[in-house]
């Protein structure tokens, strides 16, 4: 389970790449270029994290809309998510039909979600008793937000999981609010990890700012679905940076203060000190990478921008069973 230093920094280049692509999706958002954006700024730690204690590719994962920087780990390109952000033909998740951010990708095992929050849950339950079945050595990661954790779909879940000792890893990103209330109106319990003690199963809560430690917690998770311990809950504690959407104005419940105090503990910065503690980064190295990342963006935002809109026909994909092979 140890990450080599190679790995580490393969690490803070995603979430690196993730930053300035959500970013850039800011920009064009405001250039009247993109109709919506829902952002993961401050929250890759953890989806980097957690992504790297999967077999990629292998494992299943049904993710929620601030997974990003996940499903950049996963095989998303900078390329699929401007073509998602801007409808055009070719996006990989539904043809464009999807909002931006609801991911799916067929060859990463990464199942769509749809817009209702925590409805990914059962679907993991539902893959994570399929894997049982087939004596397959899989597992499934779901993640949602610490608020969707008072959906109903959540509850059944996470108890049939447990029920069943299916190997699943119910990760919950909170990131504090959701959209304007904040968690201490979701739930009476200090974290959404104390729920796993109702319902039979292990719940961990982790510093979701550091990429290294949600690794850690997570790989751990994973190990034991595998050797059939059944699932876990894990909340990882973070600070979501940006308003909920491109539609939300966060200034009018709660301070700049706050925000700014928060921004102190962001993940590049916490992943960054960690690096530079063990000698791996430094500013030259820093500078080659972001300036690979806007290479890379500026490159999708030009293919994208040129890119055509999808097809009327293209509608019909995938409706019908003799077409789901297709991309
Ligand atoms: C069932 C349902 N109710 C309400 C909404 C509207 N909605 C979209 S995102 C959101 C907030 C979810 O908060 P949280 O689970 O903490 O996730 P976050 O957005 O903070 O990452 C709400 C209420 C929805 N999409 N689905
Ligand atoms: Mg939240």
């Amino acid at each position: 389970m140890e990450l080599s230093s190679e790995t580490k920094m393969e690490m803070y280049w995603m979430m690196l790449l993730s930053r300035r692509l959500d970013e850039r999706a800011w920009v064009l958002h405001r250039q009247g270029k993109i109709a919506f954006h829902i952002s993961g700024i401050g929250q890759e730690a953890a989806q980097v994290g957690a992504a790297y204690a999967l077999r990629r590719g292998e494992d299943w994962v049904t993710p929620y809309y601030r997974d990003l920087a996940m499903m950049i780990c996963l095989g998303y390109t900078p390329r699929d998510f401007m073509l998602a952000l801007m409808g055009k033909k070719g996006e990989p998740t539904s043809g464009a039909r999807q909002m931006p951010s609801h991911w799916s990708m067929r060859k990463a095992n990464a199942v769509s979600h749809s817009a209702p929050v925590s409805t990914q849950c059962p679907h993991a339950a539902g893959i994570g008793l399929g894997i049982k079945m087939r004596k397959e050595d899989k597992v499934v990661l779901t993640s949602l937000g610490e608020g969707s954790t008072s959906q109903g779909e959540w509850y059944e879940a996470v108890n049939w999981a447990a029920i069943h000792q299916l190997p699943v890893i119910f990760l919950v990103e909170n990131n504090q609010y959701a959209i304007s209330v904040p968690a201490d109106k979701q739930m009476a319990v200090a974290s959404a990890a104390d729920k796993a003690c109702g319902m039979g199963l292990r719940g961990i809560s982790v510093d979701g700012t550091d990429v290294f430690s949600v690794y850690r917690v997570v790989a751990e998770a994973v190990a034991d679905a595998r050797a059939g311990k059944g699932p876990t809950l894990i909340e990882a504690l973070m600070y979501r940076i940006t308003p909920h959407s491109s539609d939300d104005d966060d200034r009018t419940y709660r301070s700049r203060e706050e925000v700014d105090e928060a921004k102190k503990k962001d993940p590049l910065i916490v992943g960054r000190r960690s690096l530079e503690e063990e000698g791996l980064i430094d500013q030259a190295r820093i500078e080659e990478m972001e300036a690979r990342a806007r290479e890379l963006i500026d490159e999708a935002v030009q293919f994208a921008e040129k890119m055509e809109y999808p097809s009327v026909e293209d509608a019909l994909f995938p409706v019908y069973a003799e077409e789901v092979n297709r991309g």
